[in-house]
């Protein structure tokens, strides 16, 4: 989806037309925002499959010849297919429908007729397939190049070559191909990390983030800053064989966002599959264990299941804690600092743990 506004109005597009963005944006002074694409419908029709063909063998001074007629090719299938080189479900909700082709018809000298190519649509790894009609869950793509069928060609025709038999060796008719399968998907984004961090807008999660992993997202001292998940790999401090785990980053929650405040909830969906919950709370709060509190109870109201996940406190930003400062890290949390890095190390361990202990590493 892209969504352009300026001062007087706002104009969204679901499957923009690149031609009216650009008529809008030199007519006016516009900001684009390409918002993080979670969950969209997909139509999908699969390709009908040939038709068999009616025909027979043309020989000299042969007058009758046998039915030769060749069988229709099959129609295309539609494949899902999980990809980690994709992050959202922007590509795929952009084009909406997906049709493949027909098989080609059968032909005469029972020459059988191309099947279709089947169409594959990657989507992220961590999608979630649902049928829009029922809500039936029918898949999960998980796993890197996992072809699932979801909508199936339809079968080619028979010919009349194929049809003769014993009983009836002149079939005076040829199949039509079976219609493809039509199918409307719901699809859903669930990203997949070990450990979600969960915190205020500016406690410090990006920060965290792109100290201890590759990623990079955006960092400043204003609220909201991150918009969209961002996933990082971490590589294990305590693994014996250096294996790695993946922190999942998300927008900042705020008192009330279950009620649509800030950026909302709908962002929990994509720590929903993590193992462990990392709650942070920035050492200048007045507050700690009230602010994580607050933010427990949020997790509460998208899923019970989401609150009762492991959780370690941390508390954040402890470079800013002076000598005479009366601030102090409550009972069994972890304090550390991104910046200077101090305690990040034993953050990472204790992660670790946990997530050795919840059976995931
Ligand atoms: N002094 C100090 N500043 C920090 C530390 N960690 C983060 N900051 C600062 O705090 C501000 C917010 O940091 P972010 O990492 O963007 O916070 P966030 O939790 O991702 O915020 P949102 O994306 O808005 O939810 C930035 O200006 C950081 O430089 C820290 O350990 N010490
Ligand atoms: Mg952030």
């Amino acid at each position: 989806m892209v969504i352009l506004f300026d001062d007087s109005s706002i104009y969204q597009f679901i499957n923009y037309d690149n031609k009216q963005i650009i008529y809008i944006l030199t007519r006016r002074k516009c900001y684009i925002l390409v918002m993080f694409i979670d969950e969209t419908t997909i139509e999908l029709r699969a390709g009908d499959g040939g038709n068999g063909c009616h025909s027979y063998e043309r020989q000299k001074y042969k007058p009758k010849g046998r039915p030769d007629g060749g069988d229709g090719g099959r129609g295309g299938h539609i494949y899902l297919s999980g990809s980690k080189q994709i992050h959202t479900l922007q590509d795929v909700a952009y084009r909406r429908h997906y049709k493949a082709e027909r098989g080609a018809h059968g032909k005469g000298k029972n020459q059988t007729g191309r099947s279709a190519e089947d169409v594959v649509i990657p989507v992220p790894l961590g999608t979630i397939v649902y049928d829009d009609a029922t809500g039936e869950t029918l898949l999960d793509c998980l796993s890197e190049g996992q072809l699932e069928l979801v909508a199936k060609g339809g079968r080619g025709g028979r010919g009349n070559a194929a049809l003769a038999s014993f009983h009836d060796p002149n079939p005076q008719s040829s199949e039509s191909g079976k219609p493809g399968e039509e199918r409307k998907l719901k699809l859903v984004l669930k990203v997949l990390a070990d450990v979600g961090l969960v915190g205020r807008p500016n406690a410090g999660k990006s920060t965290f983030l792109s100290r201890v992993s590759h990623a990079r997202p955006k960092i400043a001292d204003y609220p909201f800053t991150t918009k969209e998940p961002h996933l990082g790999i971490v590589t294990s401090k305590s693994g014996p064989f250096g294996s790695s785990y993946v922190v999942a980053d998300i927008p900042g929650l705020i008192e009330g966002c279950h009620e649509g405040k800030g950026m909302g909830i709908r962002f929990l969906r994509h720590i929903e599959r993590t193992s462990v919950l990392a709650v942070m709370v920035e050492a200048g709060s007045e507050d700690p264990e009230g602010d994580a509190a607050v933010l427990i109870n949020e997790l509460n109201h998208y899923s019970e299941l989401l609150a009762g996940k492991p959780k370690c406190f941390i508390m954040t930003k402890t470079d800013l804690i002076g000598a005479d400062s009366e601030i102090k890290i409550p009972d069994g949390w972890l304090g550390m600092s991104a910046v200077t890095g101090d305690g990040v190390d034993r953050v990472l361990l204790e992660l670790e743990r946990m997530l050795a202990g919840t059976g995931t590493r």
